[in-house]
């Protein structure tokens, strides 16, 4: 029996994996609605193919949520980590699982946290349980002949493509002890065809952080290069396929900020564990945040224009199209998204937000103001006075009508000089 503390994003379609795969699971969460949806075979988040295969497992009777831990063989947490003012990591989360889970653990159990953590905090676990059970031993008190085992094992999936990357991305295991390592290799292997290597949990720790470091600071170079084009009157689209014909050259691409929950999120660990010595982590932490400031101003540079030109309007008079509100291309999700951002500001000024999201059939609270409305590409194209190109969305693409406007605004190279 394996127990999944965090039916979320990570957590859930990992349950169901390891579920598919012959394993008992019972999933735990604080959410009443997760626990009943759940239950009821209901996918809560939105994960291509997940619905049938939860309601599969579901119906099977192989996983089951409930809000309290049971006794199980192992357990993974897999809660969300985010950041607070000042950046800092609030692991409180990892906090309020292990009080919960301690009264229940058991000699020869397995304890894997999966959350993205700060360096050190599988060791900090370990020492919430130890001081939670003085009557079971832990990894740094007795290595492999612990009562109870512990490791670090971080996701790394994308989503989008979560349930084909957990099964074949390969993984780090981070255990306490080598016994620790051992025991969560196997139970992975049940659901991964990746290959599955150890290490030391803040190695694990560390890995899981640079890999979103690399990717935001790589991002940061191509938004860097975008802001330098934009001065020096380049087309970086232009200039960024030229360059990637180097063969070991490959320069990501710019667009209106970064989002998500994972890279605009993750360096900031590093740089709250070593200020001093994460500099080029945290400027690019910085460059990506300005990115979205950038793009709002050359955006009012705009507006402003039009008002000189048409004499007597106001703001209010101003249509402002939004393509795109999701933080990256083809999905719905608008978590920390850049383009929200963008969108609610434009809002603020007065002018009339007219946002095409082609994945989203309301608009969320943030943009729930009288002056936004969510329209379909074509009135948007019809009425706009400025088009902002805010995700690249497939569908946008396609759509040959958005070339042409008087005043565009692309974040993303959907149009522009040059055509990829
Ligand atoms: N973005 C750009 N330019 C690019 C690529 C991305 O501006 O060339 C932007 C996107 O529009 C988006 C943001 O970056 O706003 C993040 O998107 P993403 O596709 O790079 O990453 P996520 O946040 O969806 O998922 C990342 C992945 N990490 C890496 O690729 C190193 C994923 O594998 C992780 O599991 C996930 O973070 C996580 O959970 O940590």
């Amino acid at each position: 029996m394996v127990s999944v503390i965090g039916l979320g994003y990570i957590g859930l379609p990992t349950a169901v994996l390891l579920a598919q795969n012959g394993t008992s699971v019972i999933g735990i969460d604080i959410t009443q609605h997760v626990v009943d949806s759940v239950n009821a075979g209901k996918l809560h988040i939105v994960e291509p193919g997940l619905d049938s295969a939860l309601k599969y497992v579901v119906e099977k009777s192989c996983l089951r949520a409930t809000n309290i831990p049971e006794p199980a063989d192992a357990f993974i947490i897999a809660v969300p980590t985010p950041f607070t003012t000042g950046h800092k990591p609030d692991v409180s989360y990892i906090g309020d699982a292990v009080k919960a889970l301690a009264p229940v653990l058991k000699k020869g159990n397995l304890v894997i946290l999966e959350s993205t953590s700060p360096v050190g905090t599988t060791e900090r676990l370990s020492a919430w349980l130890a001081a939670a059970r003085p009557d079971l031993s832990f990894p740094q008190q007795a290595g492999d002949d612990a009562d109870v085992q512990i490791a670090h094992c971080p996701e790394r999936v994308l989503p989008g493509k979560v349930l084909r990357e957990l099964v074949s991305n390969d993984r780090v295991v981070g255990g306490m002890s080598a016994k620790a390592s051992k025991m969560a290799t196997e139970l992975y292997r049940i659901f991964v065809k990746g290959d599955i290597v150890t290490t030391t949990t803040r190695t694990a720790e560390m890995c899981k952080l640079t890999e979103n470091s690399f990717r935001d600071v790589n991002i940061a170079f191509a938004n860097e290069l975008s802001i330098i084009c934009d001065k020096l009157n380049i087309d970086v689209w232009e200039l960024i396929h030229l360059a990637n014909r180097h063969p070991r050259v490959n320069v990501l691409q710019p667009g209106c900020g970064v989002g998500g929950h994972c890279i605009a999120v993750d360096p900031w660990f590093i740089v709250d564990s070593v200020p001093n010595e994460a500099r080029l982590i945290r400027n690019a932490r910085e460059i990506n945040d300005h990115k979205s400031e950038w793009v709002l101003e050359k955006i009012k540079r705009t507006i402003t224009d039009i008002l000189t030109q048409k004499h007597g309007s106001t703001l209010s008079d101003i249509k402002v199209a939004c393509l795109g509100l999701a933080f990256k291309p083809d999905i719905d999700d608008l978590r920390e998204s850049p383009a929200i951002v963008i969108a609610q500001s434009i809002a603020k000024l007065g002018c009339q937000v007219l946002a095409v999201e082609p994945n989203i059939e309301s608009l969320p609270e943030k943009l729930s103001r009288s002056n936004v409305a969510l329209v379909q590409i074509e009135d948007a194209l019809a009425n706009a006075d400025i088009i902002c190109v805010l995700v690249k969305h497939s569908i946008f693409i396609k759509n040959k009508n958005i070339i042409g406007h008087k005043h565009i605004i692309d974040t993303v190279g959907l149009i522009g000089g040059f055509m990829q």
